[in-house]
């Protein structure tokens, strides 16, 4: 006989879930008890950064990954991560403990009344089990959930009673003999006929988008788009959590803009624009105009059938990303076009004092580790990094594809940890850093080698640059006196500096990189500005 708990447990060894993220409340000390050795808990200290340290390692790991919550006010407190993940595609279980059965009827201290309806819309599937002996099935079945394309959280409550119930173990061994294979197979006709589109295309233009390097296509893009000789863009910055293109290749011409009028006018003179990976597309703000250019097609390529389905013009393909990219890499002959102009490197950013967000992007490139993995939430230097570092390598690039800020600490430290052999670089604005700040504690206690460097400019000056975009003058609460992410990464156990030079800057990102037994933060203050190279 085997209780829930130890039924529950061989099924996480089965998943290869081992790694728990969490913050624990009473009602999660009965799945906690005798924590078995084989097992680590990654403790992070509010629960906005633990699904975000958890979305982090999801991604990099490629595997579903455990984020167990705290009853009602836990839950709440993950909802913007939750948010986050869903728009990252991360897979998670999330598990929240509960009041006991008997007293949720009454209502008893801590009950999640309607603890389904809590993390919606923001979870694949939410569910309380019935029965304790529906427990294992219930995490066996957000397991899958959470796995399938599109893929993203998934929510079962947990009273806090059924730990220790027996469980049935038939019905336990079988959830535990299960899997779900879900790279589904494009349509073969379509994809056919896509090649063919494509190869009496006057001037088609690839567009990549996450999903390229999620669904490990990386390779496959590469191959098609030197076979027919495609320009690259990426897909907007706001959507784009991951990049699905080398950004050095001499193929890649840039980052779209976000917003529909100007996108389009970008795509200016191509016939087909074939977007894989990405929605069709991530737009922000609205600056109304023609959604494609005159003449222009478009074909999508895409996992996710919310995204066909929401797409405002062209056709989608829906199936496995990475399986289609090979597909068509196979059915495409060698073009003749030309192609494209390499695209300028950026000048020599302007010596000023604060230095300009580009200068301190430009410092980050001249010490960057070719295997180095950026990770993002630096919203005015956003552009910049992407356009100095020029980050060439699968699994490089992690950011919040929903814009929802308390990603980026505590993704890092996810990274980092999925990643250990890489050097993990977190850029952050000092207002961005505010809502994780609470993750600089687990990448101390863990020593979770990240690199934090903070761009310190005391305002949020992109919304400052919305408001004009806006035309919204005299908003209160857009200046940030002040405030020292340093200081409070010294108390949190991080070692930190405030840097003034760039070449300052360039040595002491060069140490921290290179040290492995824990956490390094570098802070420096930039001058105002959007920081666009
Ligand atoms: C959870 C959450 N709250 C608020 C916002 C709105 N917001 C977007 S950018 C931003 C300011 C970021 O400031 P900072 O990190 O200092 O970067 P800067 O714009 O100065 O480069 C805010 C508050 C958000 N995106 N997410």
């Amino acid at each position: 006989m085997a209780t829930v708990r130890e039924a529950t447990f061989e099924l996480f060894r089965a998943h290869g879930m081992t790694t728990i993220f969490g913050n624990p409340g009473s009602t999660e000390l009965p799945m906690l008890r005798d924590f078995p050795e084989d097992f680590s808990y990654v403790l992070g200290l509010q629960e906005l950064v633990v699904v975000g340290m958890a979305d982090g390692f999801a991604q990099a790991s490629g595997r579903t990954t455990h984020v167990n919550l705290h009853t009602a006010p836990g839950v709440g407190n993950a909802v913007g991560g939750l948010f986050n993940a869903q728009a990252n595609k991360s897979p998670l279980l999330v598990t929240a403990g509960q009041q006991v059965r008997p007293q949720i009827t009454i209502e008893a201290n801590l009950t999640n009344r309607e603890a389904t309806v809590g993390p919606q819309p923001y979870v694949k599937w939410s569910h309380e089990p019935p029965r304790a002996q529906d427990v294992p099935l219930a995490i066996a079945r957000a397991i899958h959930h959470a796995s399938m394309p599109p893929r993203g959280p998934a929510f079962v409550s947990i009273p806090m009673d059924d730990w220790n119930e027996q469980a049935d173990v038939d019905i336990a061994q079988s959830a535990l003999a299960r899997t779900v294979s879900a790279r589904a197979t494009p349509d073969p006709a379509a994809l056919e006929r896509l090649a063919v589109t494509l190869a009496r295309a006057r001037n088609p233009v690839f567009v990549a988008g996450p999903d390229v390097d999620a669904s490990g296509g990386w390779d496959a893009a590469v191959a098609l788009v030197e076979k027919q000789r495609l320009p690259v863009w990426a897909t907007p910055a706001p959507g784009g959590g991951r990049i699905g293109f080398p950004e050095g290749h001499a193929n890649f011409l840039g980052i779209l803009p976000p917003a529909i009028g100007a996108l389009s006018q970008t795509l200016d003179g191509h016939d087909l624009v074939l977007v894989v990976g990405s929605s069709v597309f991530p737009y922000y703000p609205y600056i109304p105009g023609p959604l494609l250019p005159d003449g222009a097609a478009l074909v999508q390529v895409t996992s996710d059938p919310g995204e066909a389905a929401r797409a405002p013009m062209g056709d989608a393909i829906v199936g496995d990303v990475a399986s289609a990219l090979a597909r068509l890499a196979e059915l495409v002959d060698r073009s003749q076009r030309a192609g494209p102009q390499p695209r300028a490197q950026p000048g020599e950013p302007a010596e000023t004092d604060p230095m300009s967000g580009s200068a301190a992007m430009a410092a980050l490139a001249e010490v960057w580790p070719q295997d180095g993995i950026a990770v993002l939430e630096a919203p005015s230097s956003t552009l910049a990094l992407r356009n100095r570092l020029r980050l060439s390598q699968p699994g490089s690039y992690y950011f919040s594809s929903s814009g929802g800020l308390g990603f980026g600490i505590a993704a890092a430290v996810g990274v980092q940890l999925a990643q250990p052999e890489r050097p993990v670089v977190c850029v952050l604005g000092e207002g961005s850093a505010q809502y994780g700040v609470t993750a600089l504690w687990t990448a101390a206690t863990y020593k979770v080698p990240v690199t934090f460097l903070v761009l310190r400019n005391q305002e949020y000056m992109i919304l400052k640059w919305f408001a004009e975009l806006e035309h919204v003058a005299g908003a209160p609460g857009l200046d940030l006196a002040g405030l020292d992410v340093a200081a409070v990464a010294s108390a949190y156990g991080v070692p930190s500096r405030e840097v003034g030079s760039r070449e300052e800057l360039a040595e002491e990102l060069r140490s921290a990189i290179a040290v492995d037994d824990g956490p390094r933060l570098v802070q420096v203050p930039v001058a105002s500005g959007m920081w666009l190279e």
